[in-house]
């Protein structure tokens, strides 16, 4: 692999490691570096619900859920056209887009739907089907309101061989975000997992209504102390039914002793249930469809987020392998212990600037090397720098063909500390929120976070021994090595 090195910031930090050229190379990089011209774009108001989100899940014990407004929502699909956008300008023949699009445009329509969508869940023969029978027979009543009820499959129970329980039930709770409320039916008291699913629910802004059903098969005062430490344990409205009660024995004495006994149909009672429907109609119809609108948005808005980081990353990676590779001659033709850590993270800076670029995050040259510097000494803070350089001795002593002596330690360690660096900047802008002109005030604790977090998931001593083995021939003299060296002396 040739590398170029003609990057301004690079050849800057690589002046301090050899010493010599600092002051001369720093004029070169201010005046090249304006050459780094990003894109801007229109700013848009937003995020709001984000933080309203997380508050939802953070206090879901105690907080029923935000009633959606027109702005929300309307908020809320402005900020799924923007990464939508971004999406089309970074990638013009995306095999996403048109579906993007056309999802994009109807929600416009969503916003004013009058048809109400009602989803029943719960779990295995809780009577969900019953239920959704016996509503649709009580909407019939209402001919003005037009009401869409829809049976989800059994929560807790895994259907898909394939598939787990979990991963059936998150989908079946997931497939809740197109409905405007939701039925939850139980049967007995609430099982710990029936409470999980109601969180998540709830953490989805998700209105629901607590459906207690099957009360006949209940003694009363049974069934009056299960609805009211159900009313204790849930914010969501807790209602008592029976969809479709058993026949009850029906016994008439005669006056000469005789009896005679039948089973009589007991009519479904659904009171409760409906005085409760009734007055969620009247009074939050719009509000409901707003928030199902909202939930669509930010659905469609994660999945566009998703397709564009997938393009980023895929871009982002030959990068991030260019700059390991440079890290690594530098560090291996100078190599003095405390350098190979300056050198990182002069090459960081440079990094920093072309992945931030990806990402549409403006870094002055100045930012970019405060972010490389701080980065640099979180990796020594976190023992990063010590223990991938243990880690290489180990591997390197016990390779008897490629062990070289000088610079094969520190330039193995700042290829390697380089990549955790990429990984971790990737992985960080990848949860950034994506608006126009976004500020570049990195959240340093998070990073901190990610750093380790990407130390630690990229297995050091598998990529390790694959450098050692494969690659480190290309750090030895007359190869590559030599050209990298060359050309970046040219460069200074
Ligand atoms: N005693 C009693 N039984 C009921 C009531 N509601 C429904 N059932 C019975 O419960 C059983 C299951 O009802 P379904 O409506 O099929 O339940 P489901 O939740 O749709 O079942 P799956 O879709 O298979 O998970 C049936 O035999 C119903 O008759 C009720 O209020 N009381
Ligand atoms: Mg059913």
């Amino acid at each position: 692999m040739v590398v170029k090195l003609k990057r301004p910031i690079l050849v800057g930090g690589l002046g301090i490691s050899f010493g010599l050229w600092v002051l001369q190379s720093w004029q070169d990089s201010i005046i090249q570096i304006g050459e780094f011209s990003l894109l801007s774009l229109a700013a848009v108001g937003g995020g709001l619900w984000l933080i309203r989100q997380n508050n939802v899940v953070e206090n879901s014990q105690t907080q029923s859920i935000i009633p959606v407004d027109r702005q929300t929502a309307v908020d809320a699909i402005a900020s799924s056209e923007i990464v939508i956008e971004r999406l089309a300008q970074e990638s013009q023949s995306h095999f996403a887009l048109d579906n993007l699009q056309e999802r994009l445009a109807q929600l416009q329509v969503e916003l004013d739907r009058q048809e109400i969508k009602l989803l029943v869940t719960g779990g295995k023969s809780v009577g969900k089907t019953t239920l959704v029978k016996e509503l649709n027979s009580v909407f019939e009543n209402f001919p003005q309101l037009t009401v869409d009820i829809q049976e989800t499959s059994p929560l807790f129970s895994q259907v898909d061989e394939q598939a787990g329980e979990a991963d059936n039930d998150e989908k079946v709770l997931q497939s809740g975000d197109e409905y405007d409320f939701v039925l939850f039916a139980i049967d007995s008291d609430l099982t710990d997992s029936e409470f999980q699913a109601l969180e998540q629910l709830k953490a989805r802004n998700q209105q629901v209504i607590l459906v207690f059903n099957k009360q006949d098969g209940y003694l009363a005062d049974e069934r009056a102390s299960i609805l009211q430490s159900l009313k204790q344990e849930i914010s969501s409205p807790v209602v008592g039914i029976a969809a479709s009660p058993l026949p009850i024995k029906v016994r008439k004495h005669h006056q000469d002793g005789s009896f005679q006994e039948w089973m009589e149909q007991v009519k479904p009672n659904l009171e409760e249930l409906n005085t409760q429907l009734s007055e969620m109609l009247a009074n939050q119809r719009q509000n409901l469809v707003w928030a199902t609108t909202m939930r669509k948005a930010l659905g469609l808005k994660s999945q566009a987020k998703d397709l564009l980081n997938e393009i980023r990353r895929d871009r982002a990676q030959p990068s991030i392998e260019q700059y390991q590779w440079i890290a690594a001659a530098a560090a291996f033709a100078n190599p003095v212990p405390a350098l190979d850590v300056i050198a990182t993270v002069a090459i960081n800076a440079q990094m920093i600037v072309e992945l931030g670029e990806l990402y549409q995050q403006k870094f002055s040259l100045e930012q970019a090397q405060n972010v490389a510097s701080t980065m640099g000494s979180l990796m020594l803070k976190l023992g990063l720098v010590e223990l991938s350089t243990k880690t290489v001795s180990t591997i390197l002593k016990s390779n008897t063909v490629t062990f070289v002596a000088g610079g094969a330690v520190q330039g193995i360690s700042a290829a390697y500390l380089t990549r955790i660096a990429g990984l971790a900047l990737v992985e960080y802008f990848q949860e950034q929120e994506i608006v126009i002109n976004s500020g570049s005030a990195l959240n340093l604790g998070k990073l901190q976070q990610t750093l380790q977090s990407v130390f630690e998931n990229n297995q050091q001593t598998k990529f390790l021994q694959g450098f050692v083995q494969k690659d480190i021939k290309r750090l030895l003299p007359g190869t590559e090595t030599d050209k990298l060296i060359t050309n970046q002396k040219a460069a200074i």
